[in-house]
């Protein structure tokens, strides 16, 4: 890091810039963002991509009086050097360090917390509406992408803001890129604002002309912007967010700093719900990532040189397990379709949108129509393949609950990302999918133990008449061979994976196997612990804990969920209705808190939800009761 951004403490600092000094240091933050992320890993297209739109917000408006909102928060590197935390920047998304989304208590400048995407809208026009209740008269900026525009809650909040006639100003933020390419009505329309050949041609005569007068002076270069300024607002390429009663600014080149800064300062002095719409590029300014937005958008440490990462690659992961199994499965069965919400890569479904076209779904950032679009194809006949992260399936609940669950429609969900997550934090840790499903009837809810068993569930889901949930973890598997067959496995039917009479631990998903290890180290110290693979949260194997909780007479239950709702709760639910309540219980699982960002082992080890920690947990439960 060296010359301006050193000066650069807080946003006031940037306003003594002149135009060149914040061309400079848009290279100098961008040089400083690159050589960061490479250690760290982040989300570094959106940030790149977003330098100068953050100058320019910052330059024009009065942050932290003035609210400029980020939609997903992803694209806020620029924003946090700028605001005060140049110096901690080094800790982004580290344990205790700074966080990759906007944070309250981390800064007076953010403003509104993000991480699941198309929220900005909605928070922007309640503050606007806040203000103008106190006579207030701050700008409320929000900052949204296309991508986060393709969500249904975007363009409520954009039917209200027209309604109220709220004096907000909405910058979108147009790179063509969600995290893969966007998709959609929407995006084809806003490339064809890109395109328009008419206001394409004029503006480029127009520039043509202007290049053929000689020594054009800083005087002229200012009539010409003036001339393109209002060529634009007379064209109105925007007539749908006029007809949703914004005035549209755009599209305008996101790049240029002095044109955002003039835009910005016009828009400022308007009234009304504004949309300035920006053409920018994901990535920009390093090439590995303009070339490749799709892995620069959250990427691993990289070599700066290379732009590649390491990374072991012997086990597959469960996402890669997914992918391949639905691929194996649609092959047998013709009816299998599959439905994202706009992250085809991140699911592991990209190869199967190669395999079968037809039968791909890339809905956009839509999860709640892509529950319900699913509980469709079902009551047509199909055998829909939902695979959505925990986090962002949180939106769709009551599609699930009225679209799939009330009718039994067979859709299969395919929860990826359930359970800790870790750098992303407490907006994407998928910690309450267990707990939240659980209560909807006729839903039957299974995770795998490994790759192998994922496949088994899968199969079984898929040749399940009625909607089932297969929740599996971020991340490698176990390295366990897969067979070649893939075998169901019974319904209800959990796995006892050895036997004791001392305490039975009932684990889940990923707890499985940590559970295991700690009932053999709890064996060398005199413990004898039955160890059960639960299989499915529902139904639960009734039986098997029956049995073993009148045998053992303690029952500790393991998963990666929160306590409150999860494993334990259903089976101490269960046990007090079979008139079993006098078993000792306790639930290894997750606090009743929001769990921070930092990397999965260590949030576990923290957690208590290794081997040591399940084993040390259940040895004092062991000394209280006796
Ligand atoms: C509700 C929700 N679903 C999915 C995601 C995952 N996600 C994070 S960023 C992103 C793409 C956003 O695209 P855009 O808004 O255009 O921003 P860009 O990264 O292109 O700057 C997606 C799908 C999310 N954050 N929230």
């Amino acid at each position: 890091m060296a010359g301006i951004l050193e000066e650069i403490n807080e946003p006031q600092d940037i306003k003594k810039l002149n135009m060149l000094q914040l061309n400079q240091l848009a290279e100098e933050i961008r040089a400083f963002i690159i050589e960061t992320i490479a250690r760290t890993g982040g989300h570094l297209a959106s940030s790149l991509g977003a330098v100068e739109i953050t100058l320019a917000l910052h330059y024009i408006f009065d942050s932290p009086r003035d609210k400029i909102i980020w939609d997903v928060g992803h694209q806020t590197y620029a924003h946090k050097i700028i605001t005060g935390r140049r110096d901690k920047f080094k800790s982004i998304r580290q344990y205790g360090g700074l966080s990759g989304f906007p944070k309250r208590a981390e800064s007076p400048h953010d403003i509104f917390e993000t991480g699941h995407s198309s929220t900005s809208i909605s928070a922007a026009l309640g503050m606007a509406k806040s203000r103008d209740l106190r006579n207030g008269k701050e700008h409320i900026i929000a900052v949204i992408g296309d991508g986060a525009l393709t969500a249904g809650l975007a363009f409520e909040a954009m039917n209200n803001a027209g309604h109220l006639k709220e004096n907000i100003i909405v910058v979108l933020n147009d790179n063509e890129m969600s995290i893969a390419r966007n998709v959609g009505a929407i995006a084809s329309y806003l490339s064809r604002i890109r395109m328009d050949p008419h206001f394409i041609k004029v503006r480029d005569d127009l520039r043509w002309l202007l290049k053929q007068i000689p020594a054009i002076g800083e005087k002229m270069l200012k009539v010409a912007r003036n001339i393109e300024e209002h060529l634009t607002y007379m064209m109105v390429p925007g007539v749908i967010f006029e007809a949703l009663g914004f005035t549209y600014l755009g599209p305008f080149d996101g790049h240029n700093i002095e044109l955002l800064c003039s835009i910005l300062k016009k828009a400022k002095d308007m009234a009304g719900p504004r949309l300035i719409h920006i053409l920018t590029r994901k990535g920009k300014g390093y090439q590995f990532a303009e070339d490749d937005a799709t892995r620069f958008h959250g990427v691993l440490p990289f070599d700066i040189e290379t732009g590649e990462s390491e990374e072991e690659k012997t086990i597959p992961t469960y996402t890669e397990m997914f992918g391949k199994t639905i691929i194996e499965l649609a092959r047998e069965n013709e009816k299998i379709v599959t439905i994202t919400a706009a992250m085809p890569d991140g699911t592991g479904l990209s190869e199967f949108s190669k395999i079968f076209p037809e039968r791909f779904f890339d809905v956009g950032i839509a999860e709640q129509h892509a529950v319900t679009f699913a509980g469709g194809l079902a009551a047509g006949g199909l055998r829909p393949v939902v695979a959505i992260y925990s986090t962002f399936l949180q939106r769709a609940f009551d599609q699930i609950l009225h679209d799939v669950c009330m009718q039994k429609l067979p859709v299969v969900f395919a929860v990826d990302r359930g359970g800790i997550v870790g750098e992303d934090g407490e907006t994407h840790q998928g910690i309450f999918d267990l707990s939240f499903l659980r209560i909807l009837p006729n839903l039957i809810i299974m995770s795998p133990k490994d790759e192998n068993e994922l496949r088994q569930m899968l199969k079984t889901a898929i040749e399940h008449p009625t909607p089932s949930v297969v929740r599996y973890s971020r991340g490698r598997g176990v390295g366990i061979p897969i067979d070649k067959k893939i075998e169901k496995i019974e319904i209800g039917k959990a796995e006892m994976l050895r036997d004791g009479t001392d305490l039975a631990i009932l684990a889940i998903g990923n707890m499985v196997y940590p559970s295991r290890l700690a009932a053999e180290n709890l064996h060398a110290l005199g413990i004898n612990s039955a160890v059960v693979n639960m299989r499915f949260l529902k139904p639960l194997d009734e039986n098997l804990i029956e049995d073993l909780a009148r045998r053992c007479g303690r029952i500790v239950t393991v998963e990666e969920n929160v306590i409150s709702g999860g494993l334990g709760s259903a089976v101490l639910e269960m046990l007090m209705s079979k008139g079993l309540s006098g078993a000792v219980i306790h639930s290894i699982g997750l606090p009743d808190r929001f769990i921070e960002h930092g990397s999965p082992s260590l949030l576990r080890e923290k957690l208590g939800l290794t081997s040591e920690g399940i084993a040390r947990t259940i040895q004092g439960v062991f000394k209280k009761v006796g």
